[in-house]
C-alpha cells in the first residue's frame, strides 16, 4: 500500500503499526501531527478506512430544531449564543412551536431529528421531558438525537437530580441519543480560556458514560484550530479512546473546525486546508476504536468535506435544512446548509464512493449506485 512512499526513518515504527492494525501511542499520535506529511497519514487513514467501510459513504436524512440561542454559558468561541441578560437578540421557542417544526417533515423520509441550542435558564427539565414527549406523540418513527453534556449538565444541576435519573426521565420521554457537542477541548489549560465556565472534561465524560450503561449510543466532537497545540489535541482523543474501550458505544467522532466569525476569538485564524485534512487522517489513525468519522459539512464546507473523504473520513452527516444557525453565524461559508439528497450522493460519488444512507445507529437503509 505504502511502498512506493519514502517514509522518514523516525516514522517507520509508526507506520508499521498502522498497517498491522496495532494501537499508536499518544507520542506516536503527537510525532504524526508534527512530522506526517498530508500524503503518508492520508494514505494510511484511508487504508483504515477502506478496512472497517470499503468504499461506503454514510449519511442520514435529518432536520434540527434549536429550541433557543439564549445563553448562560459565555465561549469565547461562540457567535451564535446571546447572554440572557440580552436575550432581546435571541429567540426562544415555545413545546408547540417545536412541534410545528416536526410537523413540517409529515411525510417526508427523514429518520432523525437532531436537538441543540443554548442553555436557557427557563428551559428545564420537566420542559425537555414534554418536549420530547409531544415529538413522539406526533411522530413515533422518529429517532431523536437531543442535548449536548452542557445542556444535561444544567438542567440535571437545576433540577437536582442525579445524571442517572436526569436521563432515565429523558429516556422514558422519548430520548434515544445523544449528540456530541460541548466537549471542544478537554484539556484544563485550552478548556479555561475558551469555555471556563460550562461542564468540564470529566463532567462531559461522566455524562456520555453514564448514557453508555443506560443503552444510549452517543458521538464525540473536538472544536480544533484555534488555540490549542497537538499534545491537547492527542490529550482529547485519548480520554475519548479510553472511555470507548469501557463502554463501546460511541459511534462517530467529529472534528469541528473553529470558525472565527463574529465571537470573542476573531482574532484567532482558522487552520488551513491542509491541516484540517491532517487532522482528520490522524484522527482516523489514533482513534481505533471509533467505527465513524464525520466530516460536519456546514462547518467545514462541502468541497472540504469532499475531499476528507479520501483522508479517512465514512460519514457526512445529513441532509440538513437551514434550521441551524450557529455555522453560518461563525463565519461557514455555508450560509444556507442545505444538501438535497441528491446533491449530496453526488458529491460522494464524485470521488468514487458508494453513498450509503443510514439511520442514526448506522443500518443501512439504501445503498446507491456508485
Ligand atoms: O459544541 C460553536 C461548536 C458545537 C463554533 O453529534 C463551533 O452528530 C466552530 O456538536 N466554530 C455544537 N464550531 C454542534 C455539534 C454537532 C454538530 C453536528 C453533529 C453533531 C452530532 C454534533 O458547535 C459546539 C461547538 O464545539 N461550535 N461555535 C465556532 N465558532
Ligand atoms: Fe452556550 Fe453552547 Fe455557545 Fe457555549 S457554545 S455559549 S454553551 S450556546
Amino acid at each position: 500500500m505504502l511502498h512506493s512512499t519514502p517514509i522518514p526513518a523516525l516514522l517507520e515504527p509508526i507506520v508499521e503499526k498502522i498497517i498491522n492494525g496495532t494501537r499508536i501511542s499518544d507520542a506516536d499520535g503527537i510525532l504524526l501531527f508534527e512530522q506526517g506529511s498530508l500524503g503518508l497519514v492520508g494514505r494510511l487513514a484511508n487504508h483504515i478506512k477502506e478496512k472497517k467501510h470499503g468504499d461506503k459513504v454514510f449519511f442520514n436524512r435529518n432536520f434540527h430544531i434549536e429550541p433557543t440561542n439564549v445563553c448562560v454559558f459565555s465561549c469565547a468561541f461562540c457567535s451564535y449564543s446571546r447572554l440572557y441578560a440580552n436575550r432581546e437578540e435571541g429567540w426562544e421557542m415555545t413545546i408547540q412551536q417545536m412541534v410545528d417544526q416536526v410537523k413540517k417533515y409529515d411525510g417526508q423520509p427523514v429518520t432523525e431529528v437532531h436537538i441543540v441550542g443554548g442553555v436557557h435558564p427557563k428551559m428545564d427539565l420537566n420542559f425537555f421531558a414534554d418536549l420530547l414527549q409531544a415529538i413522539k406523540s406526533h411522530r413515533s418513527d422518529i429517532h431523536i438525537k437531543a442535548f449536548t453534556a452542557v445542556e444535561y449538565e444544567y438542567m440535571f444541576r437545576k433540577a437536582k437530580v442525579s445524571v442517572e435519573e436526569g436521563l432515565k426521565r429523558l429516556i422514558a420521554a422519548g430520548l434515544d441519543s445523544i449528540p456530541g457537542g460541548g466537549a471542544e477541548i478537554f484539556h484544563p489549560e485550552i478548556r479555561e480560556q475558551i469555555c471556563a465556565d460550562k461542564v468540564d472534561a470529566d463532567g462531559w465524560l461522566n455524562i456520555h458514560e453514564t448514557a453508555h450503561q443506560l443503552g444510549l449510543h452517543s458521538n464525540a466532537t473536538m472544536l480544533y484550530g484555534h488555540i490549542e497545540k497537538y499534545e491537547h489535541r492527542i490529550d482529547h482523543m485519548r480520554r475519548l479512546r479510553e472511555l470507548q474501550d469501557r463502554t463501546g458505544k460511541f459511534q462517530t467522532f467529529i472534528p469541528l473546525k473553529f470558525r472565527n466569525k463574529e465571537n470573542d476569538m476573531s482574532h484567532v485564524g482558522e487552520s488551513s486546508h491542509v491541516e484540517d485534512m491532517r487532522l482528520y487522517a490522524i484522527a482516523r489513525i489514533y482513534l481505533d476504536n471509533f467505527p465513524h468519522l464525520k466530516a460536519y459539512w456546514p462547518m467545514l464546507g462541502r468541497t472540504q468535506a469532499q475531499l476528507s473523504l479520501s483522508f479517512g473520513v465514512d460519514d457526512m452527516d445529513g441532509t440538513i435544512d437551514d434550521s441551524t444557525k450557529i455555522y453560518s453565524m461563525a463565519g461557514s461559508e455555508e450560509q444556507s446548509p442545505t444538501l438535497t439528497t441528491d446533491e449530496l450522493t453526488q458529491l460522494i460519488r464524485q470521488v468514487k464512493r458508494i453513498p450509503v444512507e443510514r439511520d442514526t445507529l448506522y443500518n443501512e437503509i439504501r445503498i446507491y449506485e456508485a
